[in-house]
């Protein structure tokens, strides 16, 4: 018997048929539904001995540039090997339907401008895109088959992700853009996050704090639960495209 879909509250299927200023927050679970492992499940394989905020950190590529730049090269493939799915594709159509639409991410996997996302704030960096650790220096091409990390053509510093490690700040265009956002939003869609990692996690209260309504999607409570106007508990691949024929259907 399929699960009854979720029944959307009439007041908020009218508030965004009303055209308002929208902000969506995602994280890993957004991408669960596509194949990917989020932060929280255990990893797999060789990587399953390490947490991956100890590998996502500059002191680990310091004491390992090798195991970090693998663990990368890891995740690279495994991104490769995915697709969005039906939660990263409602999330187009909600930019398409919205005249102002920002999506924030926490995740690296490019996903969401895979789908189609167009007005995207990736806050922790993309997996796809390498550059120097040094000297910044961006490469679309490295040799992977070295023994040690590939190499800078510039400064021959060490190559590496162009993510945001723990300890690392945010890019500094991306983090203000998503305050202003967040600050500036009538709905604010918290989606598949755990909201633990800051400063990602105080954008909701942020929003919350200037009256936005504040909708939470996720599969298990978090510690925005208490504090959001709207809580569907489920998976955001089967809620957000149910939410989108409940406001457009
Ligand atoms: C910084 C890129 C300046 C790399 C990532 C204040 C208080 C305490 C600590 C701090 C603080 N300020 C700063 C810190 C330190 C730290 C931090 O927040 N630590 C945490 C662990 C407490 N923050 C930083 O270091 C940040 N930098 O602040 O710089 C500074 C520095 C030092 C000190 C002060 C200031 C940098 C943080 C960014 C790190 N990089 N990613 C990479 O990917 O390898 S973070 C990474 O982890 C992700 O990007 C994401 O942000 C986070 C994982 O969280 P989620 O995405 O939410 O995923 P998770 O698995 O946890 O949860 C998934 C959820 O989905 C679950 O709830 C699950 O139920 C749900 N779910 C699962 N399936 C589904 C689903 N929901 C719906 N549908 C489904 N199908
Ligand atoms: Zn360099």
């Amino acid at each position: 018997m399929p699960a009854r879909p979720v029944e959307f509250s009439p007041e908020l299927i009218s508030l965004l048929r009303g055209g308002p200023k929208v902000v969506a927050l995602t994280g890993a679970g957004v991408s669960q539904e596509s194949g990917l492992r989020t932060f929280r499940d255990a990893q797999t394989g060789l990587w399953a001995q390490y947490k991956p905020t100890e590998l996502a950190s500059p002191e680990a590529f310091q004491r390992d540039p090798k195991l970090v730049w693998d663990w990368y090269a890891w995740r690279r493939e495994a991104v490769k090997g995915v697709r969005p799915n039906p939660g990263h594709y409602a999330l187009v159509e909600i930019e398409q339907r919205l005249p102002h639409f920002t999506l924030i991410t926490q995740n690296v996997d490019n996903l969401h401008r895979f789908a189609g996302s167009q007005n995207v704030l990736e806050l922790h960096g993309n997996i796809q895109r390498v550059r120097c650790a040094d000297c910044y220096t961006f490469t679309e091409t490295w040799d992977d088959d070295t023994e040690s990390v590939p190499r800078c053509r510039v400064c021959n510093g060490l190559l590496r992700p162009d993510v945001v490690w723990f300890g690392e700040s945010l890019p500094r265009d991306q983090l203000e853009a998503a305050v202003t956002a967040a600050r500036s939003c009538d709905v604010f869609f918290s989606i598949g996050t755990s909201g633990v990692v800051q400063p990602a996690a105080s954008l909701a209260f942020a929003a919350h704090n200037r009256g936005a309504v504040v909708v939470e999607i996720n599969a298990e409570p978090t510690p925005l639960t208490p504090k959001a106007d709207y809580v569907f508990e489920g998976k955001s691949g089967e809620l957000l495209p149910e939410l989108v024929e409940a406001i457009w259907g």
